[in-house]
């Protein structure tokens, strides 16, 4: 069994359109008072400008639904949310509503995965006590759906006061999962003074923590802020790889028949490029594989291959039988798969440019990588 690396290239792209084509829907209901910044925390957090494409289609009176063709997010955006005495109890009531269909539904795309509150902190905005009496009321309400809600302070700022309004949404105690202060946008006093903006990353934490398993990869596909979660789940992705392939009991795989391991490893590159929620083109990959486990046009993992790297790894630079144990297979695949979270950052961050990606340096920096995977110990 051979493969080459055009076809690897090739198999990595389709996995890539057919896992990003699979991922759930998440649905975020965002609630909060006129002005409060729940687009500009919208935008921040998630890449394609949600709030922007246009008004979103009106569910009710006061709520709209934001959907992008292909996009696996739905924001349910409350723009005409106010807390006038009449309306209160009717907006609570359309937005239980829709989270009662969802959950009745029984289809994890139609719930309502999590809602947004958001209070805005604000320059010299005092603290209105009837948010936290409507969120109060909505807490019971939510008690048998159990939608994680989460208390955003918007722009938050200063810091001082959103900590101490954190306080005090905190005393209420609450049936909520969290209070987080974020400043969506940097503020920029005249020039004179920047408040950089903070808290994103936090709130992807909390996000990570209270969404189930199978939106997750959905989560890090859109979310912009937390690189450190993008590495995280990509890391669960190669441990869960390797666990359900070359775990305990995996036959060992015959020399001759390396490429046996292709069609994992290619799953798990599909996997990591959609959490990194990046475009990638059929000469980045090209790139990454040429340099890591093949050479441009040469066969993939042949026999020369697969050999010369195990050479690389400490204790099995002698292969007996000539067989490759779930173990060694693991271990090519975990450094393979480290290697290119290492890539996918680098590129996320901006540190390395994709266009980069074919120069002699940044081969060399991933052939470096890869090969440091390998001699690691297990
Ligand atoms: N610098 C800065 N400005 C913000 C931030 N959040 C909101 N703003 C500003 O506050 C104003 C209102 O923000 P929006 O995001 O439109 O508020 P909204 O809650 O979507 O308002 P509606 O759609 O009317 O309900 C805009 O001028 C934003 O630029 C922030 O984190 N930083
Ligand atoms: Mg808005």
């Amino acid at each position: 069994m051979e493969i080459d690396t055009e076809k690897m290239v090739q198999q990595c792209m389709d996995a890539i359109n057919e896992k990003i084509k699979n991922l759930k829907t998440l649905n975020i209901m965002v609630i909060g008072k006129s002005g409060v910044g729940k687009s500009t925390l919208i935008n921040s957090v998630f890449r394609g400008n949600f709030a922007q494409t246009g008004l979103g289609r009106p569910v009710t009176s006061e709520i709209r639904k934001i959907v992008k063709k292909d996009c696996p997010l739905v924001i349910y955006d409350t723009p005409g949310f106010e807390l006038s005495a009449g309306q209160q109890n009717k907006v609570k009531g359309q937005i239980i509503d829709i989270i009662q269909k969802g959950y009745e539904s029984k289809d994890i795309n139609d719930a309502i995965h999590c809602i947004w509150y958001c209070v805005n902190v604000g320059g010299n905005r005092t603290f209105d006590s009837s948010e936290l009496n409507w969120l109060s009321d909505f807490t019971k309400e939510n008690k048998l759906t159990k939608v994680p809600i989460i208390v955003i302070l918007t722009q938050a700022f200063p810091v001082s006061k959103a900590k101490e309004m954190q306080k005090l949404v905190e005393k209420e105690n609450l049936d909520i999962v969290k209070v987080v202060p974020v400043l969506a946008q940097d503020i920029d006093f005249d020039g004179e003074y920047v408040a950089h903006s903070y808290g994103l990353d936090k709130l992807i934490d909390i996000m990570v923590e209270s969404l189930p398993a199978e939106l997750q990869n959905s989560l890090q596909y859109m979310q912009k802020p937390s690189v450190d979660q993008k590495v995280k789940q990509s890391q669960a992705i190669v441990a869960a790889t390797v666990a359900g392939a070359f775990g305990e009991g995996a036959t060992p795989v015959p020399f001759s028949d390396a490429a046996m391991l292709i069609p994992t490893q290619v799953g798990m590159i599909a996997g990591i490029t959609v959490v990194f929620g990046m475009d990638v083109s059929k000469s980045f990959l090209t790139s990454f594989v040429s340099a890591t486990i093949g050479s441009a046009g040469a066969t993939v993992l042949g026999k020369t291959i697969v050999s010369n790297l195990l050479k690389l790894i400490p204790g099995v630079g002698t292969v007996a039988g000539g067989v490759i144990s779930g173990a060694t297979a693991g271990l090519l695949t975990t450094a393979l798969g480290f290697a290119y979270i290492e890539i996918m950052k680098s590129v996320y961050t901006g540190e390395i440019k994709k266009e980069d990606l074919k120069s002699k340096d940044v081969q060399e920096k991933m052939k470096n990588l890869f090969q440091s995977e390998l001699k690691k110990k297990p």
